[in-house]
């Protein structure tokens, strides 16, 4: 399914009067808004592959029709993703689901979409049908010592095929933990899967980052062994200074506050990246910014404040990736709406007037510090957000075009109306 530039440029002509009208009253401020619109080009997200067909529940799976059958047919869905908002420039790979059979003719592809490869995932939470050991008690914690050799030959496996891909880092999520008290020895668990963390950590290439994913829990719901952000910090400090902590908005206890542990992981130089999503109760795996989006755009004001005070890049020195999925969307419509509400929280944390807010919080007045926040959350950034995408070639609504075009129907035509996507 190609997007031709002509498309592009008719969908835009057709909406560009109203779109400049929208875009008037920032051309008052044009150095800050150019600035923000620059940046906002250069900030790309990934697209996980596993998000490609409709998630599952563990009550049930419903498949929307057209779901991408191989590795080739979801990079070609996240190529039409870009192409739409120019912002979706990468591929989040999850090994055995994706196994690149011809890794040069793989990367050939994503390239002639303009996609590059960000953090190759590794499973060790479900058994595969050519396995010898099994996971049902965990990987890297297992108390044999031939089920932690299996897990730590796989996660060696993932990064020598993301190094053929030119991927650049290795996202390890353990589901290992345990479910009633009593079934584990918490520090024996730590140590082992310390261990095995350390040999994945021996074969990473000198220029990769290794992502350590925590979760408070699910599927084990009695403890999990990298169950929250501090034992993720603490694996990454042993770990070596390529070892980072990641994010995902989805894996906290309840009403946790993820902005201050995003400043704190960020001052420490061990945030690694995130995983967005959105979530009202558990690891919902939400479209990002459906339930929360003030949540959502706390986060992004740390992080700019905190990669500016650092000198970070914020297009290139973290790890930005969606994970998300679930029964009820077109997965394509839903990561576009992900991808918006991203670039949405992002700008306005651009806005927000960063000397005035220390002075604020320096005479201790409250109520001016939460308006200068509450000033930014409520300005309507769409305009700036639509014109990056604009100069970068992309549509000014990616939605619309995506409906407009039927796009579903052809790719249900290409493929079937059972396809059903390798994930979870
Ligand atoms: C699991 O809950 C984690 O969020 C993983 O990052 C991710 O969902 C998984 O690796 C994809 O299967
Ligand atoms: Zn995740
Ligand atoms: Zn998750």
């Amino acid at each position: 399914m190609n997007l031709t530039t002509d498309t592009i440029a008719s969908h835009n002509d057709d909406r560009v009067a109203r779109h400049r009208n929208l875009l008037a009253p920032w051309t008052d401020s044009i150095e800050q808004t150019e600035s923000i619109i620059e940046k906002l080009m250069a900030f790309q997200i990934a697209i996980p592959s596993w998000a490609l067909g409709t998630g599952g529940t563990r009550f049930g799976r419903f498949p929307g029709g057209g779901e991408p059958r191989s590795l080739e047919e979801k990079i070609s869905d996240v190529g039409l993703l870009h192409a739409l908002n120019r912002s979706s420039g990468a591929i989040s790979l999850h090994i055995p689901w994706d196994i690149p059979q011809d890794a040069q003719a793989v990367r050939q592809l994503a390239d002639s979409y303009g996609l590059a490869f960000d953090a190759v995932n590794s499973n060790t939470f479900q058994d595969q049908p050519d396995q010898l050991e099994s996971y049902k008690f965990g990987s890297l914690q297992h108390v044999d010592r031939a089920v932690r050799q299996q897990a730590i030959d796989h996660n060696i496996e993932v990064i020598r095929h993301g190094v053929e891909l030119g991927s650049k880092s290795l996202t390890v999520w353990l589901s290992d933990g345990s479910s009633f008290p009593g079934q584990l020895n918490f520090r024996k668990a730590f140590e082992r899967t310390l261990g095995g963390l350390q040999d994945i950590y021996a074969a990473l290439p000198d220029d990769w980052k290794l992502f350590v994913e925590y979760k408070a829990f699910e599927p084990n719901f009695y403890s999990t062994t990298v169950g929250d952000w501090g034992s993720s910090y603490l694996y990454a400090s042993k770990l070596g200074p390529k070892a980072y902590t990641l994010v995902d908005l989805g894996h906290h206890l309840p009403n946790a506050n993820i902005e201050q542990i995003v400043a704190i992981l960020l001052m420490e130089g061990k945030l690694g990246g995130f995983h967005f999503n959105d979530s009202k109760y558990g690891d919902d795996d939400l479209t990002a910014g459906s339930i929360k989006p003030y949540q959502l755009f706390l986060i992004f004001n740390e992080l700019v404040g905190g990669m500016d005070a650092r000198g970070m890049s914020h297009a290139t020195d973290l790890g930005w990736m969606i994970d998300a999925s679930h029964n009820v969307k077109d997965p394509l419509e839903d990561l576009l709406q992900s991808v918006e509400a991203i670039q949405l929280a992002y700008a306005q944390a651009l806005l927000v007037d960063r000397d005035a807010l220390e002075a604020a919080r320096d005479n201790n007045d409250v109520v001016q510090a939460q308006e200068i926040l509450q000033d930014a959350f409520r300005t309507d950034v769409r305009p700036l957000v639509a014109e990056a995408r604009r100069r970068a070639g992309g549509a000014l609504q990616p939605l619309a075009l995506y409906r407009s075009l039927h796009i579903r129907d052809q790719l249900i035509r290409e493929r079937g109306a059972k396809s059903v996507a390798t994930g979870l």
